[in-house]
């Protein structure tokens, strides 16, 4: 392979009088946006610590009242976007929200798909599209695009929440804005009771639902119950594994990212291949260290790591007595969609 000719190789003056016209010669730049052989990511693998995270979001609680954050939300930054750019890979953006008992988090609908991983706490409530959805400790509660939401705390402790959004690639499109709204009239029933039992699909006079969304809340003693019996009924299955689909199409519950719940058996190592869309994981029960190619993790509980795609990552539970519960997020839908997803073999 040739080295490609560099901008100081060219005459100053022939450079000027390119940027004059808004033009740039491809070859300088050429490799850097087309590197051989694989990818160079800005994503590092990175590891953020509940226990970190936790005083400073509670002290953010009492530094700023709800109504001056609207969201009271500390961003997972990677340092390899920088930090101000507020991104955990290239789509991915997680944050750590907060609210507190009495507190109200006004209604709104924006672009970026949305999901809550519910951390901590009890009596607090996300309403969207109308559907008021309790948010219970490892449930995962869907805001698609385009979907009012509002939050709301009735309880007496402090409720925390990670945030998963599409926000840097809708914001890279030049999509992302948002609508402020009035508080929703809740409508009466729970939508994840329509289907809430396997394969059984409402269908009133013959008719699937038209909903785009029709599943909001993915309750966690569910998707608990499902890799319990999934690991139950295959034991020699080594990916203990669930998709978070929506129950209409059994594609992805959203469009951009992907969300998985992941149940290590004791004592087990689970090694993924690299693939190339970017991962995130958080740890919802038990223990589980994340190893992204040399780099490794120790996880407990509420912690939550990310990694660069085309990376090998493996898993282990080191309980030899306790299973390990791992929230996954991840761009596959985008990559798939786009046509750029690829596994390759582990080394
Ligand atoms: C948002 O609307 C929420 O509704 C949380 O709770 C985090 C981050 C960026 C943009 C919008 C929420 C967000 C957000």
């Amino acid at each position: 392979m040739s080295d490609l000719g560099r901008l100081e190789d060219l005459p100053a003056d022939y450079v000027s009088a390119l940027r004059a016209k808004n033009l740039v010669p491809l070859w300088p730049s050429l490799r850097g946006v087309l590197p051989p052989n694989r990818p160079i990511p800005n994503t590092r693998a990175t590891l953020w610590r509940y226990q970190d995270i936790r005083p400073l979001l509670l002290q953010a609680g009492e530094l700023t009242p709800i109504d001056k954050a609207e969201r009271r939300v500390l961003v997972l930054a990677n340092p390899g976007h920088g930090l101000d750019k507020m991104q955990a890979s290239a789509a991915m953006y997680l944050g750590m929200q907060l609210l507190l008992p009495g507190e109200w988090a006004p209604s709104h609908r924006h672009t970026p798909n949305a999901v809550r991983m519910v951390v901590e706490g009890t009596g607090a409530w996300s309403t969207v599209d109308g559907q008021k959805c309790e948010m219970v400790r490892g449930d995962l509660i869907l805001t698609p695009t385009g979907l009012w939401h509002e939050h709301g705390h009735d309880g007496d402790v402090p409720v925390v929440w990670l945030d998963v959004l599409d926000l840097p690639l809708v914001y890279y499109l030049e999509a992302s804005y948002h609508v402020n709204g009035g508080r929703q009239a809740v409508l009466p029933g729970q939508g994840e009771r329509a289907y809430g039992h396997g394969g059984l699909l409402p269908t009133p006079v013959f008719q699937r639902s038209t909903q785009a969304y029709p599943m909001l809340r993915y309750p966690w003693a569910e998707a608990r119950a499902a890799l319990l019996s999934l690991a139950a009924d295959r034991p020699a299955l080594d990916a203990v594994q669930i998709t978070y689909s929506n129950p209409e199409t059994g594609g992805h519950a959203e469009n951009i990212l992907g969300f998985y719940a992941l149940m290590l058996r004791p004592g087990q190592t689970l090694a993924l291949p690299p693939r190339s869309p970017a991962s995130v994981y958080h740890l919802i029960e038990g223990a589980a260290s994340v190893s992204v190619a040399a780099q490794r993790f120790d996880l407990v509980e509420a912690d939550t790591c990310c990694a660069p795609g085309y990376t090998p990552v493996t898993l282990a539970n080191p309980s030899a007595s306790a299973p390990a519960f791992v929230f996954i997020a991840d761009e596959t839908p985008l990559h798939q969609k786009l046509g750029v997803y690829e596994v390759w073999p582990a080394d």
